[in-house]
């Protein structure tokens, strides 16, 4: 485990040496020549994708730039708090001269928003399995959030981190470690933070909002996804189907967070929750123990994310998904348990 920890370390340290300057130069000159940006965040927006959207959108603004934001899904009730969540679109308004994407791994993250437009400008990502489909690519895959390579990078583009621009990095943070939880938070994080409560983010109103308040229909939705929890040898898993948000009144077409409870639970090497769709067809979250790459068996089923916490939105029937992809991580477990012990006799 040791050594796993050290190459996570020596990957970023390397990646992060490869966004060359030459790159901050060039997108410092792209965003003071835009007058008119549009920033688009991903489907069923997380923290992350809210955060990071707003984030850099209240910085430019700060430069009397106009920035339209869009996301297909809006902005869920939590993040509602957050300044400028009230003028987000659904939709790309013409005319604007410069297309950024922010923390989606492939242009499908981001729904139908960008169908028939050209290539965006610039795309700010940083999950493992990210393909490039913008002009400009700043993407750093071992980054705890899009929000932290924000917070480390709007200064170096030319632009001030606001009291605004502070709260919504901090609640992107936040919400992709759960609250500096996961297994690839590094010391720079807590560093950023720090930083961003310094520039006028309110750490416990952030904390709070983002990862602790539940609303009554919340509680039941986990309710649910709690009694339908089943196990097998390493995997656990658990499914939401469209019954359950219409018995628990909620009103949202992910998870409401769920997997990370499950997620919580000692013992398995993967855990997966399915949360069926309106109109057929599944959303599949994996996460792993270290040591586990879940974001191959995401890729299998054509999504994406990081090692430890990946997702994918299959189409069919909940029942064929589930078994075909529970089938697909015992297989993977299975390989990964003979080279853990040719490793093991090699040694
Ligand atoms: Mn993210």
């Amino acid at each position: 485990m040791t050594s796993l920890s050290w190459m996570k370390l020596e990957t970023r340290t390397i990646s992060t040496m490869m966004m060359s300057s030459k790159l901050d130069d060039a997108i410092r000159q792209q965003l003071a020549a835009a007058q008119n940006s549009v920033i688009v965040g991903h489907i069923r927006p997380d923290g992350d994708a809210i955060g990071s959207m707003l984030g850099l959108a209240h910085a430019l603004r700060a430069k009397g730039k106009h920035v339209d934001c869009v996301l297909q899904d809006g902005v869920l009730e939590k993040y509602a708090f957050l300044p400028g969540a009230e003028e987000v679109l659904t939709s790309v308004p013409p005319n604007y001269d410069y297309l950024i994407v922010v923390d989606s791994s492939d242009i499908m993250r981001t729904g139908q928003v960008l169908d028939g437009l050209a290539a965006p400008d610039l795309v700010i990502d940083h999950h493992n399995t990210h393909d490039n489909f913008g002009k400009l690519e700043y993407v750093l895959p071992e980054v705890e959030a899009t929000a932290l390579i924000l917070a480390d990078s709007i200064p170096k583009w030319g632009l001030t981190i606001t009291q605004d621009v502070a709260t919504c990095l901090l609640t992107g943070l936040l919400s992709d470690t759960i609250g500096f939880r996961t297994g690839n938070t590094q010391p720079a994080a807590l560093r950023a933070a720090a930083d961003l409560m310094e520039k006028g983010a309110d750490f416990n109103d952030v904390y709070l909002k983002t990862l602790s308040d539940k609303t009554l229909a919340e509680a039941r939705y986990w309710g649910q996804g709690l009694s339908n929890i089943q196990q097998n040898g390493a995997i656990l898993w658990s499914t939401l189907t469209l019954h359950d948000r219409i018995i628990s009144s909620y009103q949202g077409n992910d998870d409401a967070d769920l997997v990370n409870i499950l997620s919580s639970i000692k013992g398995p090497l993967i855990t997966i929750l399915f949360v069926e769709q309106e109109g057929g067809g599944v959303k599949i979250s994996w996460r792993a123990v270290e040591g586990v790459d879940v974001s191959k068996l995401a890729r299998e089923f054509g999504g994406g994310g990081h090692i430890a916490a990946a997702g994918a939105d299959v189409e069919g029937k909940l029942q064929n998904i589930q078994e075909d992809v529970i089938i697909s991580a015992e297989r993977y477990l299975k390989e990964l348990g003979s080279n853990w012990v040719e490793r093991d006799t090699n040694d």
